[in-house]
């Protein structure tokens, strides 16, 4: 149990500091995203990477930031770039307490 929590830790850690410097990682750990509010640049990306022990399914009805990452097992990420600016609300399909935004600017 411990090894599987640590290694998805040292391999996003190398991730950040690599290439991928300028995406934002958000957890899902609990049944709950790691961060309430974050904000991006439009057209950059995000990665949603699900570290906890059930699916998520990411999703978002945001007008021009429609997305649905469908039912995403423990262990998996998925990036979504976000296109126009704005308040995007995301949530979990299958949690409903799961909520946050992403603020989108120009
Ligand atoms: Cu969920």
């Amino acid at each position: 149990m411990r090894i599987s929590i640590i290694l998805p830790l040292i391999v996003l850690a190398g991730l950040s500091t690599g290439a991928l410097a300028a995406t934002q990682v958000i957890h899902q750990q609990g049944r709950l995203f790691s961060s309430e509010n974050i904000t991006v640049k439009k057209g950059e990306a995000v990665t949603f990477f699900n570290d906890d022990t059930v699916p998520h399914n990411v999703m978002s009805a945001a007008k021009g930031n429609e997305f649905n990452l469908g039912s995403l097992p423990p262990g998996s990420s998925t990036d979504v770039v976000f296109k126009e600016a704005g308040d995007v609300q995301v949530i979990c399909a299958i949690h409903p307490r799961m909520k946050m935004t992403v603020k989108v600017v120009d």
